[in-house]
């Protein structure tokens, strides 16, 4: 049982191997998940993280070991998540763990998941000169969310399936960070906020309740728009998520400026305001459930409406009010019956 100071999650524990007088950053509780050092470069597995007295990290950038901590504990947060609400023993639920790299490449300002490995990397931005190393909780629980719909629905990277496949990523990224009740990250509804350095909370990559809000997502569904970037077209069922769980409320100090105003009619496509909300944790759950036992490599919208019902049906039953509340918030965002 180790401590780390990461960058953006404060001072957290991290589960640690000894060996030969030091400690690895390999969780044997989690499946033996190992986080490794690329050392700028961007080929091989890495070399395992190691530290004399399991303290690791300053919380500053200025040694390679905060961004190593913060990883493994995204991973472990992650995986806890997946572990106690259904029962999932890892990525591909056969309880081994997954390899975290990071500090790949030079000024790379992106992290990704890659089924050949079974790994995820984490650039460094530009060392917290504008952008973060994007090891944050909801990037890491992202990146190991796409390991978990490539093992399960196998959601195809394109098209309307590669959105909703990137939507299951971002979905399970913050109900990860809602979870994880980290006093120093607390959940919201934005993805990606603490990749900006110098943020005043109102800028991140993707807003689920508005997902537009970023110049170029997808709030309503429109046919033809599977032929966009899949972080695009992701926004539409972000959005049904987002409204599923907290209902047609317009969130207060989230999004840019222009947010500021903003009705409950501006939450919707529809002009229905009368959603009502699950609650993240429920809505997850649907989304899970959907994902695992009913959404396929080509699933589209319409599936993903199909599936989403068919699980509140399993989990709540076909005439409850769970049920009902999907299909208003698919409507809500142009997915209709
Ligand atoms: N960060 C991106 C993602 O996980 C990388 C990519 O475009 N595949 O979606
Ligand atoms: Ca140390
Ligand atoms: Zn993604
Ligand atoms: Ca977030």
């Amino acid at each position: 049982n180790g401590k780390g100071n990461t960058l953006g999650a404060g001072r957290v524990s991290l589960r640690t191997t000894s060996c030969a007088n030091a400690y690895q950053l390999r969780d044997l509780t989690r499946g033996g998940g190992s986080t490794t050092n690329m050392l700028n470069r961007t080929t091989g597995n890495g070399t395992i993280f190691t530290d004399a007295d399991n303290q690791w990290g300053s919380g500053t950038l200025s040694d390679m070991a905060t961004i190593g901590a913060e990883a493994h504990y995204g991973v472990a947060a992650t995986w806890d998540w997946f572990a106690s609400r259904f029962g999932r023993m890892g990525i591909a639920d056969d309880g081994q763990g997954a390899l975290a790299r990071v500090h790949y490449g030079r000024n790379y300002a992106n992290a990704f998941w890659r089924d050949s490995c079974f790994c995820m990397t984490f650039g460094d931005g530009d060392n917290g000169v504008s952008v973060n190393p994007l090891t944050a909780l909801d990037v890491a629980a992202h990146e190991m969310s796409h390991g978990v719909t490539s093992t399960t629905a196998g959601l195809i990277y394109s098209d309307e399936s590669g959105g909703l496949n990137e939507a299951t990523s971002d979905i399970f990224a913050v109900a990860v960070e809602f979870a994880a009740k980290n006093d120093a990250d607390a959940g919201d509804w934005m993805i990606g906020e603490k990749v900006y350095a110098n943020n005043d909370g109102t800028v991140a990559l993707r807003y689920m309740f508005k997902p537009s809000l970023d110049g170029a997502s997808y709030d309503c569904y429109e046919p033809g728009m599977g032929l966009d970037d899949v972080h695009f077209t992701s926004g539409v069922a972000n959005h049904f998520f987002y409204l599923l769980s907290e209902g047609a409320v317009v969130p207060e100090g989230f999004g840019p400026g222009t947010w500021a105003g903003l009705t409950p009619e501006d939450m919707v496509c529809n002009g229905n305001t009368n959603l009502g909300g699950l609650g993240v944790q429920t809505a997850a759950r649907i989304w899970y459930y959907a994902l695992v036992n009913y959404m396929l490599p080509t699933t589209d919208y319409a599936g993903a409406r199909a599936a989403t019902l068919q699980a509140a049906a399993d989990l709540h039953g076909a005439g409850s009010s769970a049920y009902k509340k999907v299909a208003r918030a698919w409507d809500a965002v142009g997915v209709t019956a």
